[in-house]
């Protein structure tokens, strides 16, 4: 149940939060977001000299980790705040390779409003659509920006066809370029009908003047077009029309503004950031149209009245309802980022971790630029700055004492490959799971430091990143790390070596595969042991079921037990145990997943019960029934798309064919052709290497996962007889 209790907010207090945009700039790989930003942050004076991503520079601002430059690509998101139009922006920018789509799922959770950056040439690419889908788990309005205009091939209308065909968006278009590829020169606004030039070695003075009379007619086409799909969902607008009357510009950017918060369309404006192009008038359209905190209306769940919905009211004066999305650990202690919803967080005021109630006194607060830090006293409803030495997990909600709210938390994405990692030189044990002092363990001194070091990066990476998994493999003894993609994992064993000075070795990548039986099946375990003193002794019945494919949720424990047949006490003992047995699968050890343990019936002892025993009579239980489910091993699937020259076309389909792959779709664009594929994901170890040499270094893909799915009977048997021959080598 809802309860929408907001009280009005005072004038001068609703003026501040008003003038305050929380955006994030999100992407495609290599679509322009990072250069557009460092645009941002010049033309609104935060810094005074442009960088570029790649190039000999200094590197692009928001791009501040060294890996990052080095690299030309955005790994970790970046905040900062600047002011445009007297408006607060804060803005972040997030990576567009699908491996840290992390960094985008957390920040859009937080922002109130979003830059969908599309390149003029290809436009909605595999990544658009990811972002999309995004962005419309969390409600958020968007702008299109169609970037790199002056590249050859640019086409703006196709990129805006591709939005309504691909997306689904209503795109509204409110410029039209002047000029294209090496001839673009600026943008016409549609909205005042006047054309904008950026002149000046960097694009920083904006003429604004009349429209070209060569281009009036376009431009004339292009605003009725404009006012057409506007008024299709505006009354207003509509009347105004009919009456034969031109809206003014105030009346126009207020229809806009609401249509945009209200998710009803999504107005597209263009130019090309690398050469100044558009950057300031998507500035001015963040203010105009993108909403401020007080535009949304966000929801806790009030766990002290059974988790019922509360409507939070970005009051300054309301207790305190804050989100802690994003950790980095530091040498001086954990930085925060957080978005205050309600309330204010102010320096050594009390607050509590709603997940463990734990009293936190806040620390420094700072403002974030890229890697630079500027103290602030407190930071109000609506507001996005870090705390400094806060103690949690990335997505806890902190609160005033009064209250004991949840936020909603962050989706992360399956973990379905691993790598097995060690120290250089030592042999494959497992540093987390050692627990024995160098000393003693035979090692040399440097190897047990060596050790330390990666405990303590793992352990870091594990805490700042839910995408990341270390576990000890019981069988080999190994450390085996898991995330969502090769390029992930590749910059976490680089950063260990760069940040915590630790060579380490690692595996071949693997696929975290899955288990899943496929047909009911009935258990009937009696767990009894007689030794001696007092006894075990736990009996369970029921069933195991599959669950559908599109489950919410990978395990059910439903008790239908009878009459106390089995002691109350007992049953979380039961749904531990199948939890336990779950885990490590009893065909080939990877984790159970779509499956439903029902209890029904049992017996105990008056004396000789216990959780222990209970425990151990489901663990075996579950084994029972598992073998006579027919269980079947589960493949990651990935969603693959590939970009190649025309004249690949054939042989990178039939390269993909032959790996397993089907083939969803190509779609060809002047030369370039598109292929849409679903292709396991253990047949694409390599592939970047691959795709490479037989493109000459023309072809380019993503991939991210789609679904698990059952592999073919004789990949099924391979996998099953390696984790049995494994076992056998461990022992
Ligand atoms: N021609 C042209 N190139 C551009 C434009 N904007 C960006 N680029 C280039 O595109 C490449 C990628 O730019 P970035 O800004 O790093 O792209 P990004 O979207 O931040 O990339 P990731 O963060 O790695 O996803 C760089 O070489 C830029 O110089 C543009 O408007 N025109
Ligand atoms: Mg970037």
């Amino acid at each position: 149940m809802r309860q929408d209790g907001a009280k009005p907010l005072k004038m001068t207090t609703m003026n501040a939060i008003q003038k305050i945009r929380n955006i994030g700039i999100s992407a495609h790989i290599d679509s322009g977001k990072t250069t557009l930003s460092e645009r941002v942050l010049y033309y609104s004076g935060r810094i005074h000299k442009m960088g570029e991503v790649k190039g000999d520079g200094d590197g692009a601002t928001m791009d501040h980790m060294e890996l990052e430059k080095e690299r030309g690509i955005t790994i970790t998101a970046a905040a900062t705040t600047v002011t445009w139009l007297d408006h607060q922006i804060n803005l972040i920018d997030t990576p567009g390779h699908v491996d840290f789509t992390i960094e985008v799922e957390r920040s859009l959770r937080v922002l109130d409003g979003a830059i969908l950056v599309l390149c003029g040439v290809a436009g909605v690419q595999s990544q658009s659509l990811t972002v999309d889908r995004q962005m419309r788990r969390y409600n958020v309005p968007r702008l299109a920006f169609i970037n790199k205009l002056d590249r050859v091939g640019a086409d703006p209308a196709r990129v805006i066809a591709d939005l309504e065909g691909k997306l689904g968006l209503n795109a509204v278009q409110l410029q039209l370029p002047i000029g294209l590829e090496n001839d673009h020169k600026g943008v016409i606004d549609l909205v005042t009908m006047e054309a904008n030039y950026f002149d000046g070695e960097t694009g920083q003075n904006v003429r604004r003047e009349p429209i070209p009379q060569a281009l009036q007619e376009e431009a004339d086409r292009g605003r009725a077009g404009m006012l057409d799909a506007l008024s299709l969902y505006d009354d207003e607008l509509m009347e105004l029309m009919l009456e034969g009357r031109e809206p003014s510009v105030e009346q126009l950017r207020a229809i806009i503004r609401r249509l945009t918060i209200g998710r009803e369309i999504v107005p597209v404006l263009m130019g090309s950031a690398f050469r100044n192009k558009g950057v300031q008038p998507l500035l001015d359209a963040v203010v105009h149209y993108l909403p401020s905190p007080l535009d949304r209306i966000y929801y806790a769940r009030d766990n002290d009245n059974d988790g019922a919905e509360v409507a939070m009211t970005a009051d300054p004066d309301a207790p305190l309802v804050a989100m802690a999305f994003k950790l980095v650990e530091e040498s001086f202690g954990q930085l925060t980022y957080t978005r205050v919803y309600q309330g204010t967080l102010r320096r050594s005021d009390s607050i509590r971790n709603t997940r463990d109630r734990k009293t936190h006194r806040v620390g420094r607060i700072v403002r974030m630029h890229a890697n630079q830090r500027q103290d602030v006293a407190e930071a109000a409803a609506g507001d996005i700055v870090a705390l400094i030495g806060a103690d949690c997990a990335s997505g806890d909600t902190f609160c005033d004492d009064r209250l004991n709210y949840s936020l909603e938390s962050i989706h992360a994405a399956e973990p379905v490959i691993s790598l097995a990692i060690r120290p250089k030189g030592s042999a494959g044990v497992s540093p987390a799971r050692s627990g024995v002092s160098p000393a003693r363990s035979g090692v040399s001194p440097a190897k047990g430091a060596d050790r330390d070091k990666l405990a303590k990066a793992l352990q870091r990476f594990v805490r700042e990143d839910p995408t990341f998994h270390v576990r000890g493999d019981p069988e080999s003894g190994e450390t085996i790390i898991s995330g969502v993609g090769e390029l992930q994992l590749e910059v976490y064993v680089e950063r260990i070596r760069r940040e915590y000075k630790c060579e380490v070795e690692t595996g071949a990548p693997k696929v975290n595969y899955r288990e899943a039986p496929t047909r009911p099946a009935q258990f009937n375990y009696k767990h009894k042991k007689q030794t001696g003193g007092a006894g075990q002794y736990a009996h369970v019945i029921g069933t195991l079921e599959p669950l559908p494919e599109n489950a919410a949720a990978d395990y059910v424990f439903e008790n239908k037990v009878h009459g106390g047949r089995i002691p109350t006490e007992y049953i979380p003992s039961c749904d531990k145990g199948f939890q336990a047995a779950r885990m490590n699968g009893p065909l080939a050890g990877y984790p159970v997943i779509r499956v439903k343990m029902i209890l029904e019936d049992g017996t105990s002892h008056a004396v000789d019960s216990s959780d222990l025993a209970f425990q151990i009579a489901a663990r075996e239980a579950f084994k029972q029934a598992y073998l006579q489910s027919s269980p079947a091993i589960l493949e990651p699937i990935m969603r693959v798309e590939v970009e190649v020259p025309g004249e690949h076309q054939g042989p990178v389909v039939g390269d993909l064919v032959s790996r397993r792959g089907l083939i969803a779709g190509t779609d060809v664009r002047d030369d370039v052709t598109v292929i849409q594929a679903e292709v396991p994901l253990a047949a694409m170890f390599g592939y970047a290497t691959e795709l490479r040499s037989a493109t000459q270094g023309r072809g380019t893909f993503s991939m991210e996962f789609a679904g698990y799915r059952p592999a073919p009977r004789d990949v099924q048997e391979e996998i099953i007889e390696k984790a049995h021959r494994e076992k056998q080598a461990a022992r």
